[in-house]
Order: C-alpha cells, then structure tokens, then sequence
C-alpha cells in the first residue's frame, strides 16, 4: 500500500510522514499537495499567538480537551522559534502538550522557524492542508508572538486568538508589536496573578473604539489556564467568532483572500526557483560583487542584465 492509500484510511504515521515531506519541501511535495487538496475544506484554524511563556501552550491543551470532548478531531501546530532570543531561555518552563497525544483524535506537531526572517515556519499553512485533508475538525496553530513575522501565520487562520499575561506593560507591548490589530479574541492568562485586572482594564480601553465601529465585540476572556479556569468561555468566543464570520461572508471573503495568496506564492516559488538554479547558479556572483566594488559595474545594470537574460516561459518546466 503506497503511503497516499495509507493516509486516507487514517494512519497517524502516513500523516507524520506526509507532513516531514511538506514540512522539507522535498521534490513534488506541492503535487502532493494538489492530491490532498480536494479532501480539505473542514478544518477550522485557529490561531494562538502571544509573547513567550504567555501560557499559550497550556491553553491549547485544555482547549483540546475539552474539543476532544465534544468529539472533535484536533490537529495541532507548534511553532517554534530558533531565535536566541526566544528559545532557549524559555524552554526549561514550557510546557510540551505531551500527554496529549494520547487522546483520540489528536495529533501535534512542532515546527521549527529555522531563524530565517519572514520564512517563519514557511510551511505552515501547507501542514495545516495536510491536517485538514486527515479529517481534523480544527487546527489549532500556535506561535509566538515576538513582533510582525508572526502574521504569516495568524494569516492563515480564521480565528486567532491573543494571549496576554499581567505583566507589566503587556498590552502596551502588545500594541506595538503589532498583536492587537490581528486579533479577534483576547486572553488575559495568568488572571491568578496579580495585576490582572488592570490588564483587562486597558485592553478595554484600547479596544473601545473598534467595538464601537464594528459589529464584533472583541471579547476579552481571563483564564488560569494551568487550572483549567475559563477555558469554556474561550471556547465559547471562539465558536462565536466562527459563526459571526461565517454569518456575515467574512469566512468565504478571507479563505478566497487566501487562496489568491498562496497561487501567487506558488508561483512565486517556482520563479524563484529558476532564478535559483538556471540563473543564479550559472553565475558568478562574487566575480560581479568584485567588478561592482572595484567601480566597473554597479548593481543596478547588472541586475538589469542578469533579469533580461530570463526566460519564464522556456525554463518553467520544472515542477
Ligand atoms: N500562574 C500561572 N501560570 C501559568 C498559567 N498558565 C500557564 N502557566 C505557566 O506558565 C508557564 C509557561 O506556559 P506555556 O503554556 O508553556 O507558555 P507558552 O506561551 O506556550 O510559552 P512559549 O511557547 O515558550 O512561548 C508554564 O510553567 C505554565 O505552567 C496560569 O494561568 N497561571
Ligand atoms: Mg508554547
């Protein structure tokens, strides 16, 4: 039995394969793609990001507990970064969804950010298709949320919620990394601690505004979620936020909006591709980096020339 055959009766290792595949971009892994797609279209994406050691984790796992409950199949994505500046140190108190795995239905997976800018776990998306196309009912995607490179994965979902903690300053931080415009629900964790209140409190005042302009209430939800408070008013929200999109086409709006994003990223990948290999690969670009810092070329013309010398049409034949 080929691994495909594998995959469409439910085997967990066909699954885990077919996503180290994606996950590598091993050859033809986008016709791979194009043979599950027709399967996909029932998983709802949820989106979970937020500063590090915020609790996204542990919300995610009594979340899916409580999915699992109601008999709902749950896929689960963790993104992790490889920065210094965010692994490492943090990675003594995280907690690792572990006895999760064990649950019916239930299936995790981390990916590695490889550290490269904007390339934040650049198959994302491609895992959450091969999830879907399994017979996940949802997709929970979690990233942390360290500044804008997260917005390629939140992009990708249809809800995604914030998580936030009484630390000092959190919303404020939250606001200039860019956090509040992308989120639709709003976790203030940690709500054992002190200074809980206060954060819900300017959260609110942030948000007064576009609750005021819009028909979505932004809700804030506090939980402790190491002791499994508030997670079904998490829940709830979130349910309430799919049926509010849905309601009003934003859920068909925002799929076709991405839909138009990842056919120009395919294509920008196969161009990119060419360039690669038929142009950049018979070059000698440290001989032109020489003859442009030595004043006898400059960037600009050779780039020009480099440009005129491709041929989209006659090299596309690679997949
Ligand atoms: N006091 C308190 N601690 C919590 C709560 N929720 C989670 N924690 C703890 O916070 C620490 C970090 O939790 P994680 O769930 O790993 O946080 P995270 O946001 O996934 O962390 P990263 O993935 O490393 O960014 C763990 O020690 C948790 O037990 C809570 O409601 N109250
Ligand atoms: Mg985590």
């Amino acid at each position: 039995m080929n691994i495909l055959e594998r995959f469409n009766q439910g085997d967990r290792i066909a699954l885990s394969k077919i996503i180290s595949y994606v996950e590598n971009q091993y050859p033809d892994y986008r016709k791979v793609l194009a043979q599950l797609y027709p399967k996909t279209g029932k998983a709802y994406r949820v989106g979970f990001t937020g500063p590090p050691g915020a609790g996204k984790s542990t919300i995610v796992d009594k979340l899916t507990s409580l999915l699992v409950n109601e008999e709902h199949r749950v896929g689960i994505i963790a993104v992790d970064p490889t920065s210094p500046f965010t692994g490492g140190a943090l990675l003594g108190d995280r907690i690792r969804m572990q006895d999760l795995t064990s649950r019916e239905g239930v299936f995790i997976r981390s990916m590695a950010t490889r550290g490269s800018y904007g390339g934040l776990a650049t198959t994302t998306k491609e895992v959450a298709i091969v999830m879907d196309a399994f017979g996940k009912d949802y997709v929970l995607i979690e990233t942390v949320g360290v500044g804008q490179v997260e917005l390629d994965v939140v992009n990708a979902c249809d809800t995604t919620v914030v998580v936030l903690v009484p630390e000092s300053g959190d919303a404020i931080q939250a606001m200039k990394a860019g956090l509040m415009e992308i989120a639709d629900v709003f976790v203030v964790n940690k709500s054992d601690r002190e200074g809980a209140n206060r954060i819900v409190g300017e959260l609110e005042m942030i948000l007064d505004i576009r609750r005021k302009n819009g028909e979505w209430e932004y809700p804030i939800v506090s939980t402790e979620a190491v002791n499994d408070k508030g997670i079904d008013v998490l829940l709830s929200k979130i349910s309430q936020h799919r049926e509010f999109i849905i309601g009003n086409h934003y859920f068909e709006k925002h799929r076709k909006s991405q839909i138009k994003t990842d056919i120009r990223k395919i294509v920008e990948l196969k161009i990119k591709d060419i360039i690669d290999e038929k142009v950049l690969g018979s070059l000698d670009l440290d001989e032109l980096a020489e003859s442009v810092f030595r004043g006898e070329d400059d960037p600009y013309s050779a780039g020009e020339r480099i440009f005129s010398q491709i041929n989209l049409t006659n090299s596309a034949d690679k997949t």
